[in-house]
């Protein structure tokens, strides 16, 4: 796409969805270093998502995690993201901090702690029904750490018992999305481990059922865009969780440790057509802000992320076309290369100067005094639910 205008298009079009656990205290199994002004509630993790969206512009909806934002009264919670300008994105399901769910959650050998586990699921079903949440996004930490342990394949009839289940119970306009992970916290076999088995189990349970890409869950050296190509080509692609990873589940920003990795995504996204709204290809980011700040952290994330989208806009997707037909390799690089290598930010402070914005979403918000606000403001900030 070489027509300016139609890139400045797509790019307010685009929309990041941010995880209300990225705006608390997280840490490492080793330290969680508190923040002063983090939110004390899910009303005030809200607010910070709106001081995100409120600067760049595109970070309209937040993705909840249950029962870390569980709340008394869902309908406030949405009437007040909504006076915020925000909406309730993915519900995020959570069962893997419970005692019960030692050896498992919907994969347990025991039929009881499978239903409790279920359970859990349809909950969060009733949480998307009250909050006009479009996904329900589910991660099982399920899987052995021993050889002999459990029944492999018996693990996987129990997992598909579940996600038939819930998937049954699911809205005409509510998605389930399954997310895999290569390892952590099971060490020796895990039950989603990769995209294949995500897939596999998507396409058995139906078109309301797609795979999530969480960017940090791969072995390294995995080539992600080729797993998000495959997956737009099939219809299967529901949505990213970003972040950036130098050595397994890292969740740093995303585009921080390698932007190259990210823009080769993005191409695969605008080239097999996952930027337009029809595919429903939800950008999220899946963070933890363990030593930065946090607010101005999801900013550079959301920057990051645009960036990338930018320069995967710009590729001369004619002049490629004729490389690759041609067999002219190093010329179908290079054309690849150019747009990586531009400079996009003056584009992406014209987009934002055209929404009303300031364009630099990231100095904007330093200079709002918001920080020194809330560090005033909130005493006892939450941690984001990891270390809890
Ligand atoms: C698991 C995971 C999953 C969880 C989130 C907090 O590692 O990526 O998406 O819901 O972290
Ligand atoms: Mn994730
Ligand atoms: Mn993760």
């Amino acid at each position: 796409m070489s027509d300016v205008s139609a890139v400045k298009a797509a790019l307010k079009s685009q929309v990041i969805e941010t995880p209300s656990w990225g705006y608390g205290n997280s840490g490492t199994r080793f330290k969680v270093f508190a923040q002063p002004g983090v939110p004390r509630n899910p009303f005030e993790k809200l607010a910070d998502a709106a001081q995100v969206h409120a600067h760049t512009g595109v970070a309209p909806k937040v993705s909840l995690h249950i029962p870390w934002d569980r709340v008394e009264d869902y309908t406030a919670l949405t009437r007040y993201a909504e006076e915020l300008g925000l909406r309730v994105g993915a519900i995020n399901s959570n069962v893997f901090q419970d005692e019960d769910f030692k050896l498992g959650s919907v994969t347990h050998p025991d039929p009881k702690v499978r239903r409790k586990a279920t359970d859990h699921l349809l909950e969060c079903v009733d949480i998307m029904d009250a909050t006009g949440s479009p996904d329900l996004k589910l991660w099982f930490s399920d899987g052995t750490n021993y050889p002999g342990q459990d029944d492999i394949a018996g693990r996987q009839d129990r997992l598909a018992e579940a996600l038939a289940e819930v998937y049954e119970r699911l809205g005409d306009d509510q998605r389930m999305l399954l997310e895999y992970k290569l390892f952590e916290p099971a060490f020796y076999t895990t039950d989603v481990p990769d995209w294949g088995t995500s897939y596999a189990h998507c396409l058995k349970l139906g078109p309301k059922a797609q795979v999530v890409v969480d960017t940090g869950h791969h072995a390294p050296g995995t080539n992600i865009e080729f797993i998000v190509a495959f997956l737009l080509r099939e219809g299967k692609l529901g949505a990213f969780d970003f972040n950036s990873r130098f050595y397994a589940d890292d969740d740093l920003m995303a585009g921080a440790a390698d932007p190259f990795q990210l823009f080769r995504i993005m191409h695969e996204v605008v080239k097999n057509g996952g930027l337009k709204s029809e595919t429903g290809v939800n950008f999220m980011l899946d963070q933890c802000h363990n030593i930065e700040a946090k607010i101005p952290a999801v900013i550079r994330s959301v920057t990051n992320v645009q960036e990338a989208t930018a320069k995967a806009l710009l590729i001369d997707a004619e002049a490629l076309a004729a490389a690759q037909l041609s067999g002219d390799v190093l010329a179908a690089n290079g054309v690849l290369m150019d747009a990586f290598n531009t400079d996009v930010r003056p584009l992406l402070a014209g987009v934002r100067e055209e929404l009303g914005l300031a364009p630099d979403p990231f100095a904007a918000y330093l200079a709002s005094g918001n920080q020194e606000r809330i560090a005033a403001d909130r005493v006892g900030g939450e941690q984001a639910g990891w270390g809890a």
